[in-house]
């Protein structure tokens, strides 16, 4: 069997590894993995695929690194995950935002038509719909974007959406919740509260705790990708969402139950500017015409995500003094 060759942006980071471990656990052999290794970058991610994929250190806004590859990879399918992925740090700085996710994703849409590239899966966010107080966002309600990280990814997706109209390019776009799981980088609310445990001291929750999101385990998100990159309907966008939504402040309290800690190791801290309500997915059309639909609940997810984190002590630690940095 002819395997078709895949190439995945961010591939180093947390949800693309996950990618790039399932398609090589599952028997895909041709993958090649581009990444920038950012701070969020780790190729320790990858260290069970070692020798699987072909790796190429590369930055997206490189223009000309870029095209090379593609030429030389010819391949079949691009997955796109590379971004600055953290709204705390788009607030503090939104330039590596601009550069990267809008920057970056056109200088890879247009090495991509250049080269021929047959389906592009862009990996938006549901933070591009802004927040919902109640009700469901569909793939047709407005872009809204409000913090500097979801205007960036809004303009990636409205991006995507243009060569999808101008050019007929063949981009099918994703529009997953907050993930969590397996090699999440510590400063996101789970492996941060994670963190700030373990070194011993208190989670910070922001303002009361009130804002709800909808929690999506990995592996599940990574299952509904693969599920849209071989099914869906190229042109098309596929919300990606688990209905598994909490307040904040219950998350922390399931997480430090899960932890067999006190209820009490949490804090009210200053609010996010600009922090966002509420996000919640219809995510029908993807589990109706594709059949697709999460295997891990909340609880049991937090669960695998604590077992995981308690072996991985030393990784996690070692993000510290750039938490510390950035949370200071
Ligand atoms: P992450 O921050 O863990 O990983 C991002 C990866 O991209 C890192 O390996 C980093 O080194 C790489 N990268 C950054 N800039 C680059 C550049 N200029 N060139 C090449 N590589 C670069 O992010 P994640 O949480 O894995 O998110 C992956 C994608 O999914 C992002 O597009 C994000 O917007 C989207 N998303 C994430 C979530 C979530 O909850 N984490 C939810 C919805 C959508
Ligand atoms: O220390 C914290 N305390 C806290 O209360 C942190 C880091 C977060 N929070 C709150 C803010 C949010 O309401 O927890 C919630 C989740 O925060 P993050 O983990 O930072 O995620 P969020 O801002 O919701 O964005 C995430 O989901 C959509 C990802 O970071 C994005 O990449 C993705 O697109």
């Amino acid at each position: 069997m002819q395997f078709k060759r895949i190439l995945v942006t961010g591939g180093a980071g947390f949800i693309g590894s996950a990618f790039v471990r399932f398609l090589l656990n599952s028997g895909h052999h041709a993958v090649i993995v581009i990444d920038k290794l950012t701070y969020a970058g780790d190729l320790a991610r990858l260290e069970e695929v070692k020798g699987k994929y072909k790796f190429y250190k590369a930055n997206i806004c490189d223009k000309t690194k870029i095209d090379s590859i593609l030429k030389r990879e010819k391949t079949d399918i691009i997955a796109h995950f590379a971004a600055e992925s953290h709204v705390d740090r788009s607030i503090n700085d939104a330039t590596p935002f601009i550069d990267t996710n809008v920057k970056g994703t056109q200088i890879l849409l247009d090495a991509s038509r250049k080269n021929k590239v047959g389906k592009f899966i862009h990996i938006s966010t549901d933070e591009v719909y802004g927040e919902i107080p109640n009700g469901k966002f569909s793939e047709t309600s407005p872009i809204r974007p409000n913090s500097p990280y979801a205007a960036s990814k809004a303009a990636a997706d409205l991006l995507v959406q243009s060569y999808i109209r101008t050019y007929k390019f063949p981009a099918i776009i994703i529009r997953p919740s907050n993930n969590y799981g397996l090699w999440q980088y510590p400063e996101k609310l789970i492996p941060l509260a994670i963190l700030r445990i373990l070194d011993g001291s208190k989670v910070p929750v922001y303002g009361k705790g009130l804002n709800v999101r909808e929690w999506l385990y990995v592996e599940d998100c990574v299952a509904g990708i693969l599920k849209i990159m071989n099914k869906g309907k190229i042109g098309e966008v596929y919300n990606l969402g688990s209905t598994q939504e909490g307040r904040n402040i219950d998350t922390v309290k399931l997480l430090l139950k899960t932890l067999g800690v006190s209820q009490k190791r949490f804090e009210f801290v200053k609010d996010r500017l600009g922090h966002d309500i509420r996000y919640s997915l219809n995510s029908n059309k993807l589990r109706q015409k594709l059949s697709w639909k999460p295997e891990t609940k909340l609880a049991q997810g937090l669960r695998f995500t604590v077992a995981w984190s308690l072996k991985h002590k030393v990784w996690l630690k070692s993000k510290l003094k750039d938490i510390n940095r950035l949370y200071r």
